[in-house]
């Protein structure tokens, strides 16, 4: 809870890149990168959701620019990573290591990783994997991508929550096709019919783009109706989770955090009306982690920019900078 008085903290102000730059991660893929802030500071990077969202420069302004040495990534297939939309050689474990040669590439020995939602899952994943090279962990809107969360966002849970919008969300799907929702995309995003493509790509994503806020359907975020972002988003999203995420199996992520995260200093931010992530994510990964703490924003859905989780992720960045900072 936020004490009566207590003057919510705002993101700072925006800063442009000093550097930025495209790496060869395979003979198909470049990785889009940047940085910004204090080339000494504290290295963090910030992990993009989606997956497919692509960074933005708001990303930036988590961080105070004199603390922090900010690096942004844009995943395989998204934002200005080439060639965009592809799915070919695009999975969980593809994007860990594009992490990592970014990290070499940079000179960086140890960062902090930033993220939400799917860049909870993606940090998660990453941590578990390179554990000797993590800081420590500032995650928000977390999601494991089991099974149960995919079904409840895509399937049927948060349709109970958003009828209106879950009606925009099935329109390009024909009855018989929708007792699985999942398969049905899939098919028309992967497909050859280019209308079918553009429009399950803008269904699929003005579903997450309606249900992000604790406000609803009319704050909608303006690139989610952007023909190319909402192509790679859908694709790489619905890709993903028809792959199960490329976990070994359901439950994997959490089994493996309970495992290897132990004594690495995590705060979790998620919002208490978090209809895209559930909260029992959030809660579940707490109790695994023992040197987590876990941040319930009380009025507040998924987006990282509803003001009370603004709040808690500044503070939560200021307190790593302190805590962390070695110059
Ligand atoms: N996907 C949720 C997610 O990672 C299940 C996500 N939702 N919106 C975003 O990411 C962006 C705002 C980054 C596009």
């Amino acid at each position: 809870m936020v004490n009566k008085g207590t003057k919510l903290l705002k993101l700072y102000p925006p800063i442009e890149a000093r550097k930025s730059g495209f790496l060869r991660v395979s003979d198909l893929h470049e990785v889009y990168w940047e940085e910004s802030g204090n080339p000494n500071g504290l290295p963090v990077i910030g992990v993009h959701g989606g997956p497919g969202g692509g960074s933005s420069p708001e990303m930036r302004r988590f961080f105070d620019p004199t603390v922090y040495r900010i690096i942004l990534m844009d995943q395989r297939g998204c934002g200005k990573s080439t060639p965009h939309s592809e799915l070919t050689d695009n999975t969980t474990w593809h994007l860990v290591e594009d992490m990592e040669a970014v990290r070499e590439h940079l000179g960086i020995d140890k960062w902090v990783l930033f993220g939400g939602s799917w860049g909870s899952t993606l940090s998660l994943s990453y941590a578990v994997t390179h554990t000797e090279r993590v800081i420590g962990l500032i995650l928000r809107g977390i999601f494991l991508l089991t099974e149960s969360e995919v079904r409840w966002f895509y399937q049927e849970g948060a349709s109970r929550l958003f009828p209106d919008a879950h009606d925009r969300y099935v329109a390009p799907i024909p009855e018989a096709e929708r007792g699985d929702l999942l398969s049905a995309f899939h098919k028309r995003l992967t497909g050859t019919d280019k209308a079918e493509r553009r429009a399950a790509a803008k269904a699929w994503t003005c579903w997450e783009g309606e249900t992000i806020t604790i406000q609803g359907p009319t704050s909608r975020p303006k690139r989610f109706e952007e023909d190319d972002f909402a192509d790679a988003f859908a694709r790489i999203e619905c890709h993903y989770f028809v792959n199960k995420g490329f976990f070994k199996k359901d439950g994997w992520l959490l089994d493996q955090a309970a495992a290897k995260l132990g004594d690495i200093p995590g705060t979790i931010v998620h919002g208490r009306y978090d209809v895209v992530t559930p909260l029992s994510s959030a809660w579940a990964l707490k109790k695994a982690w023992s040197n987590a703490d876990l941040h319930i924003v009380g009025a507040a859905g998924h987006s990282s920019l509803e003001p009370g989780i603004v709040d808690k992720l500044i503070r939560a960045t200021r307190d790593f900078g302190r805590r962390f900072r070695a110059d």
